[in-house]
């Protein structure tokens, strides 16, 4: 195998310059998983267990200094190749990340140097719009291209199917959609021609829904453990425990994640106009500047819900993530501010010990 099968690019080769370790002293390798201090990197030969250096470990100031599961890592190899120490984490094409609930700043990694997320919904109870619109904002924040997988399309009825359908086809999104059944393997051909050699792909979504079922079909085995789904509600216990990156034999490398519970805090900017974009479109002709479209005269955001050009409830939901983020940069701002106080404190603290 070659580093290129592991999705190793040029974007990565050119990075190569900026490294503190340009003169091929070490090598290169990539995340596969993560287990407290202990990854799994694979190279071209084998996958093989790894530690990060000190350095790393003590002078981290955020859990961005830390290796995730699909970075690209310089690394140095002991007792014949069979464990090696991570010294660099070479720079990130790309970054999944969510806040972490509680008063620090501070991100949970969930994957880095994906070029495509997919983000699964089971088309029976997990189908939702809104929650879409949340997962569509991460993956377009982190500069992801979205795609849309409809699981479970054996459970509903092809007239069913359709209806979900227009509701998406309504939002206009610019995202490949993809309906398929893990159970009668409907639609798995059209995914599996999809994934592209070298190319590095992510599962999203809730849990349950059926993405370890579909790194498993699309591996031909049940390698991996799923989860038994209550039929009635469709709810299920979490199965998947941790992030893991899968060659698949046709090329291709697959980042399964656990379903995530909740989506709040997401980091919202481009990611909210990007997904948005209609809404974006709209305020441009808002009678003012500031119009913050909740119930100014002359704004056409509001104009087009009342003529119901804009759907209500997607005009709703970008209400409600506006002000979630906006909150959290607030209270981002008030804890900046904090922070300086606390430091000049220290500083008049230290300058008055120093004269006494
Ligand atoms: N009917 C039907 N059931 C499916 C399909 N795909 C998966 N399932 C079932 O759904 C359940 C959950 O599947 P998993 O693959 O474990 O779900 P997951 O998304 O990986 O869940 P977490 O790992 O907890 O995030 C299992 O019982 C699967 O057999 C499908 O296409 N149709
Ligand atoms: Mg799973
Ligand atoms: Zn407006």
């Amino acid at each position: 195998m070659e580093l290129k099968d592991l999705g190793f690019s040029n974007w990565f080769k050119e990075k190569l310059s900026e490294s503190q370790y340009s003169d091929d002293t070490l090598n290169l390798a990539r995340v596969v998983s993560v287990n407290k201090d202990n990854y799994r990197i694979r190279n071209e030969e084998a996958e093989i267990q790894a530690e990060i250096t000190g350095k790393i470990m003590y002078g981290a100031e955020s859990n961005l200094a830390f290796p995730t599961v699909g970075d690209w890592v310089h690394i140095q190899y002991f007792n014949e190749d069979t464990f090696a120490i991570i010294h660099e984490i070479l720079p990130r094409k790309s970054l999944l990340k969510r806040k972490t609930a509680g008063k620090k700043i501070e991100y949970q990694l969930i994957a880095s140097n994906i070029d495509i997320a997919f983000i699964v919904q089971s088309l029976d109870f997990n189908f939702n719009l809104r929650r879409l619109e949340r997962y569509l904002i991460m993956v377009n924040e982190s500069n992801i291209q979205p795609v849309l997988l409809l699981s479970k399309r054996d459970l509903i009825s092809p007239e069913n199917l359709k209806q979900k359908m227009l509701e998406i086809k309504s939002m206009n999104l610019d995202c490949g959609i993809f309906a398929f059944s893990n159970k009668t393997g409907e639609g798995l051909d059209e995914i599996q021609e999809f994934i592209k050699p070298g190319q590095t792909y992510c599962l999203l979504g809730s849990s349950g829904v059926g993405k370890t079922t579909l790194l498993n079909s699309l591996l031909g085995q049940n390698i991996f453990a799923t989860s038994n789904v209550r039929e009635k509600d469709g709810k299920g216990r979490h199965k998947t425990a941790r992030r893991q990156l899968t060659i698949l034999d046709q090329g291709g490398l697959i980042i399964d994640t656990p379903g995530m519970r909740e989506l709040g805090n997401i980091g919202v900017d481009t990611g909210l106009n990007e997904t948005f974009k209609d809404i974006v479109t709209l305020t441009q002709n808002c009678r003012f500047n500031n119009c913050k479209h909740i119930s100014e005269p002359g704004c056409s955001v509001l104009e087009a819900v009342e003529k119901g050009e804009l759907n209500a409830k997607r005009y709703q939901n970008y209400l409600k993530i506006r002000k979630e983020s906006e909150y959290y940069e607030m209270s981002y701002l008030e804890k900046r501010k904090k922070d300086k106080k606390f430091g000049k404190m220290i500083k008049t603290y230290m300058k008055n010990k120093k004269s006494t």
